[in-house]
């Protein structure tokens, strides 16, 4: 091997690998076979196979055993070989059997008919995978091994698939053409099939002596011009016959072409690996671009299912608006609605509270300040007192606005999920299972009503200076003037406490409202997006193989 076909041997494997992960992972059934016969070629180094290929009865086995000038491989008038058989040197003559199992026989090569012909072997029941030949007179072909296939187009449809499974491992591809039926449409098919396996495919025009020289001349023509015509590209033309002129047929292949192979044994073996992972590389870029383009496809369905089950009316930030707005628009009611409810109280309380302390007053005693505590303690208690009474009957106007809300925020929601479900349902046929969004109205405690101080009087600070016979009705009067004041301030903070409650819980019921929305979206999403495209792999591994192509022998 020169050096510089050494350079290019770590591209050509760095390709079949990365070609080798790219097969498995994107599933290329069909290319396995193509992988394997290179990546064996690659391992073993075997010898280069020239293989003869083409229509049954071409003569494709006389013509071996005319080049090896020894009559091994069974031949006839009806469709003979049945297992690819390999011949090469060996030091002894044998025939090695290999079966499909794996086990090997050796055989003199008398009996080598009886494993590749139908007749000894029909439907190759004896399950031989191939059989290798060894004859010490291919000495003068190192390097190379001889191969026999079987025929193609008989109606022994299992010659046909033996032979096509073997042919990725072609080497040097020698296509028999018999004369009596000069290049047909299989023919054609089989050119073009090889041509992904081997740079070298040669046409044989065997049975040259059924045709005169002109005729020989003529069909060479036609070759030429159908080849340019159909396939676009010329291939060289050999004669053969086993009949006439035989001698000088085998010397032009056989210096044509077999010792040229062999010649340049490791730069051809090279010329073909490379030949046959490019034209690999060139299979697998071409699933790949429509896994690619499958991929686009799905990913733009995929958009446009979002965009229109998840359409501007199931937006989650309108939703969030709507809600809001709602949920601020009840909120600011609360307090003029409690308020309303309370006003009407604020007359008939003073004037019950200012009778119990008329009431109560003559039976206090003591100086200004004892008084002064005493009215304080007895204004904290009673008002306490009539604030819980009140919210306790009035409780259920208060929870007005929150029951607003509440039906507001259901009736949102609702209007919501069915955009949902009928969007689901006209772009992908299935249902929305319906589902209960229950909004629980969390109704407040009663606040905690209890009465600060705001019995605003400095005189009793010096008390001891006032003589209280002579003052007491004077601060009995001041007391009482004080109360509807109290009264007042007790009850506006009464709806103050009431309107805090109300609305944390109204926001309570936005915050749910809200999170059932953006859950239900991200739900729903997720299910859309979760068969995620595989463009971005499948881009990657493109490029991949692209780079290698590039960096790889031409
Ligand atoms: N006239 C003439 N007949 C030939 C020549 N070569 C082969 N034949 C005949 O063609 C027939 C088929 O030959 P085979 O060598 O068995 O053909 P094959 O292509 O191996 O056939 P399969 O193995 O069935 O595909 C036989 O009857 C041969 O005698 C030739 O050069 N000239
Ligand atoms: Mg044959």
């Amino acid at each position: 091997m020169t050096s510089s076909q050494h350079k290019f041997l770590p591209a050509t494997r760095i390709l079949l690998e990365c070609l080798g992960d790219t097969i498995d992972a994107f599933s290329m059934a069909s290319l396995k076979r193509q992988l394997s016969a290179a990546t064996a070629l690659l391992a073993e180094n075997p010898p280069i196979d020239v293989a003869v290929l083409g229509q049954f009865k071409a003569g494709k086995s006389s013509l071996l055993n005319s080049l090896i000038d020894r009559d091994v491989l069974p031949v006839g008038a009806i469709p003979v070989t049945t297992v690819v058989t390999r011949l090469q040197y060996g030091a002894t003559e044998r025939a090695l059997i290999r079966h499909f199992d794996g086990h090997v026989t050796a055989a003199p090569l008398s009996s080598v008919g009886d494993y590749t012909s139908e007749a000894k072997n029909p439907g190759n029941g004896k399950k031989v995978e191939i059989v290798d030949i060894e004859l010490p007179s291919l000495m003068r072909l190192p390097g190379l091994r001889l191969v026999d296939t079987p025929g193609l187009g008989s109606v022994f449809k299992y010659h046909q698939s033996t032979s096509a499974n073997w042919l990725p491992s072609v080497g040097t591809a020698l296509l028999a053409v018999s004369s009596d039926r000069p290049l047909s449409e299989n023919d054609l098919n089989l050119i073009r099939e090889l041509s992904a396996y081997t740079p070298n495919i040669v046409l044989l025009l065997t049975k040259a002596d059924l045709l005169s020289e002109a005729q020989q001349k003529e069909v060479i023509v036609f070759f030429s011009e159908t080849l340019k015509r159909e396939l676009r590209r010329t291939l060289p033309v050999y004669l053969y016959s086993i009949k006439d002129q035989t001698g000088q047929y085998r010397k032009v292949i056989e210096e044509d072409i077999c010792q040229t192979l062999c010649a340049n044994r490791n730069e051809e073996f090279l010329r073909i690996l490379n030949h046959k992972t490019r034209s690999l590389a060139a299979s697998c870029m071409g699933y790949l671009r429509i896994a690619l383009q499958a991929s686009h496809t799905a990913d733009q369905n995929r958009a446009n299912l979002h965009s229109r089950i998840l359409d501007e009316k199931v937006n989650e930030g309108l939703m969030r608006e709507e809600l809001g707005i709602m949920a601020r628009e009840h909120q600011r009611r609360t307090r003029p609605l409690i308020e309303n409810y309370l006003a009407p109280f604020l007359s008939p309380l003073t004037k019950t509270v200012r009778e119990k302390l008329e009431r109560e007053l003559p039976s206090w005693s003591g100086n200004l300040w004892k008084l002064s505590r005493r009215y304080e303690s007895w204004v904290s208690e009673t008002l306490s007192e009539e604030m819980r009474r009140i919210s306790k009957t009035e409780q259920r106007h208060f929870l007005g606005t929150l029951q607003k809300a509440h039906a507001g925020f259901s009736r949102s929601l609702e209007a919501f999920r069915k955009s949902l479900s009928d969007n689901i349902e006209n772009v992908l046929g299935t249902k929305l299972k319906p589902v209960e969004w229950k909004i629980d109205v969390v109704e407040p405690d009663s606040p905690d009503i209890s009465f600060t101080k705001t019995f605003d009087i400095h005189l009793d600070l010096i008390w001891f200076l006032i003589p209280m016979f002579l003052f007491r009705k004077v601060f009995e009067r001041h007391f009482l003037q004080g109360l509807p004041k109290e009264v007042e301030i007790n009850l506006s903070r009464l709806a103050f406490q009431w309107e805090k409650s109300i609305n944390i819980a109204i926001d309570t019921m936005f915050r749910q409202a809200v999170s059932y929305v953006s859950e239900e979206l991200a739900t729903v999403e997720a299910q859309i997006t979760r068969t995620r495209g595989q463009t971005e792999n499948i881009k990657q591994a493109v490029l991949r193989i692209e780079n290698m192509i590039n960096s790889s022998p031409a």
